[in-house]
């Protein structure tokens, strides 16, 4: 389902009161990620150390919610401008696109967690038919 003005209008809105937050969000989503769905682990087993906190989850947080800056600011063309990063997850990581669904729940409910006045029912919707349409963005070299 394509974003509407209004959808883009309650992301741009929720990410500009959220991103100060962004590497918490993005480690804490991380870290959730592999203790909840531990079959996502297969994908980090080359770090030392997956727990939550830990140094590698802590730097990983942050370049993933860099991916989320970055779609935030194509948002009005979401599969070009997210090509570079969909031909590495695709080809050369080669992760299931399944799991970005995973991420995009576990994205979610940290936000709700640490912002909860700001994710409000209009943020959550709009917010999730973004990380859908990001899924979708990152997974167009599958094809
Ligand atoms: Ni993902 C690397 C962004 C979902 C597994 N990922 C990156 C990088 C960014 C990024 C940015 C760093 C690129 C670089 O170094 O040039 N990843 C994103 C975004 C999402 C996402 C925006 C979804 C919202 N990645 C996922 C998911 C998995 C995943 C769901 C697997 C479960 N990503 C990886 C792996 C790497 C990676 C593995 C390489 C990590 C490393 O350091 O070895």
């Amino acid at each position: 389902m394509s974003l509407t003005d209004k959808d883009k209008a309650a992301v741009t809105t929720l990410w500009n009161k959220i991103s100060k937050g962004a590497d918490a969000i993005g480690s804490d989503a991380l870290a959730r990620m592999l203790v909840v769905f531990p079959q996502t682990k297969t994908y980090f087993s080359h770090w030392p150390d997956l727990k939550p906190g830990s140094a590698p989850v802590k730097k990983h947080g942050k370049k993933i919610m860099e991916g989320v800056a970055q779609g935030v600011s194509k948002i009005d063309d979401l599969s070009n401008g997210l090509l570079d990063l969909s031909e590495l997850h695709a080809f050369q990581l080669r992760v299931d696109p399944a799991n970005f669904k995973i991420l995009a729940q576990c994205l979610q409910v940290v936000i709700a967690t640490m912002f909860p006045n700001d994710f409000t029912p209009e943020a959550h919707v709009a917010f999730d038919k973004f990380l859908s349409n990001l899924a979708l963005a990152l997974s167009e070299k599958y094809r």
